[in-house]
């Protein structure tokens, strides 16, 4: 009998566990619904890029001789939802049995667990770390800490390993990677592909208010594309990607990013395999470790990380809110007028690339949240709606956790909040503000500065005892009483004027 092989628009892999002993009678189920392209309002950039990579391994499949139902949005019969479109599949080919590969979301996994057909959910092992693996490493741990699962994954991947001891002779060489911004870029920027048209008039028609801009679309959309943009990058930036990783510029959206988290993630490139490229660049002697080691720390460190915590923490984690954060997202988060440059900058790049890179989400957007208030819930469906590479399993973890400490520090052991002074040294954004950087207090104080003391005392139960924050509260404790009074009243007079919907 036939059996139904679910197909999700980020599980684009021919490795994929659920498509492994397909048989000829099998049907593989692939649909574009309204529920997943709406369950946040997505950046149209993402849609367009979600569909067409679906099309295109639809293309594939087919190409493959396996029976493919493909369902599009704008289908008469489109049931709005994946189970709704398992369903209809099941009583089309008369069979009741599903396989799939765990989604990356709990809202799919339970929707599929409660399906009355017989689903059974493989594990997606194009993750270098299972559910179990995780937990054992997790079990009766104090603290959850990247670096000691990471080093774990070196030592099963053997990436970076030389007879059990660490490349270079070290583990981490973050060190290295937080040069300034560079005066001359030499990489310029991702490769650009062709859109697919009748995608594009389709997200046009029925996504084109959501937040951000459709066209120009460039993503690559299958494998083979992908795989042409990262060997460049390999060859044109991953050098420099390390020293400048964590700086910003005006005028430079992309540095030595290699935007390939997207392709990542909905299944275009494998993780283990641009891993084990990274690592040739650096024993052929073309990459330096500080490059190769930050990349795949990304890679088989963080990215797998957040997913073991996503998986551990279960579905309640989207709405922890330990800091009682209750603030709605401005306005500028959607493209309003800001006169923080920073923050245009970012939200712009965003609206035009539907990408950002890991600065710019944590220590921009991300910083100015936690330090404004800014109900984690509402900062969480802004990066998943945002960003092309954000899924649930991987943009939760990192903003609820990571960026809004929203989880009480399972993912970081403090806040990740800084005053004007970081962006100012991580970028040349501070130069064409209309807010000046080094003003502490007083209109044209940057936000930041004002906003970063608001929170710390604002919190003060909470983190004084926090070892790695005491330095700040003996900082603000030395100040003089008149100029602390300034601080904070010059804070809550901006956050109103925020609130009363001036432009800040
Ligand atoms: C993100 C996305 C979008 C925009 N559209 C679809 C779709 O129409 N069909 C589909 O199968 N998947 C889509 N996706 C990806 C899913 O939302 C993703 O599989 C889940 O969030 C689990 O990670
Ligand atoms: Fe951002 Fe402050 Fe710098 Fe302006 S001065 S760009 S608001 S950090």
């Amino acid at each position: 009998m036939a059996r139904l092989i679910l197909v999700l628009g980020d599980q684009l892999s021919p490795s994929l566990s659920a498509l492994n002993d397909i048989g000829p009678d099998d049907v593989i189920v692939m649909a574009e619904v309204a529920d997943e392209t709406s369950y946040v309002p997505h950046h149209p950039k993402k849609i367009a890029f979600v569909l067409t990579a679906m099309r295109k391994f639809a293309d594939y499949l087919r190409g493959q001789g396996h029976r493919v139902a493909y369902t599009k949005l704008d289908d008469p019969d489109n049931a709005g939802s994946i189970t709704g479109e398992l369903l209809r599949r099941a009583e089309e080919h008369g069979t009741s049995t599903v396989v799939a590969t765990e989604p990356g979301e709990w809202r799919l996994i339970a929707a599929l667990n409660d399906l009355p057909l017989d689903v059974t959910i493989l594990p997606d092992t194009r993750f270098i770390a299972t559910h179990s693996e995780f937990e054992a490493w997790a079990e009766g741990r104090k603290e959850l800490r990247m670096e000691w699962f990471y080093r774990d994954m070196r030592r099963k991947t053997g990436l970076l390993m030389d007879e059990g001891k660490p490349e270079g002779g070290k583990w981490n060489f973050d060190h290295d990677n937080r040069k300034a911004a560079p005066k001359d870029v030499t990489y310029y920027g991702p490769m650009e592909f062709s859109p697919d048209k009748d995608v594009m008039a389709l997200v046009a028609d029925r996504f084109g208010d959501n937040f951000g801009d459709l066209e120009p679309f460039w993503f690559a959309t299958d494998a083979a594309q992908a795989q042409h943009h990262f060997e460049r990058w390999l060859q044109d930036a991953l050098p420099s990607f390390g020293d400048y990783q964590d700086a910003m510029l005006n005028e430079n959206k992309f540095l030595y990013h290699s935007v390939i988290g997207l392709y990542i993630n909905a299944g275009l490139l494998d993780a283990l395999a641009v891993c084990r490229a990274v690592e040739a660049e650096y024993t052929a002697g073309r990459a330096p470790i500080n490059a190769v080691e930050g990349f795949i720390r990304q890679i088989i460190g963080w990215r797998e990380y957040m997913r073991g915590i996503y998986f551990l923490e279960g579905p309640d984690y989207m709405s922890r809110n330990v800091l009682g954060h209750t603030r709605d997202l401005p306005p500028f988060f959607w493209g309003a007028a800001t006169k923080m440059n920073c923050i245009a900058k970012t939200v712009d790049q965003t609206k035009t690339d539907a990408y950002a890179h890991h600065i710019q989400r944590l220590m921009v957007t991300g910083n100015f949240a936690l330090l404004a208030g800014i109900d984690p819930a509402h900062v969480h469906e802004w990066y998943l709606a945002v960003y092309a590479d954000a899924y649930e399993w991987v943009e939760a973890p990192n903003v609820i956790g990571m960026s809004q400490y929203a989880d009480g520090g399972i993912v970081g052991s403090k806040p990740y909040v800084s005053s004007g002074a970081y962006i100012s040294r991580m970028s040349d954004y501070c130069k064409t503000c209309a807010y000046k950087v080094k003003d502490k207090t007083g209109e044209d104080a940057c936000p930041f500065n004002l906003l970063y003391w608001d929170f710390l005392i604002r919190h003060r139960d909470r983190f004084s005892n926090n070892p790695r924050m005491g330095n700040m509260y003996r900082t603000w404790d030395r100040m003089k009483d008149d100029h602390k009074e300034s601080v904070l009243q010059d804070a809550a007079t901006w956050l109103a004027r925020m609130e009363a919907g001036e432009v800040v």
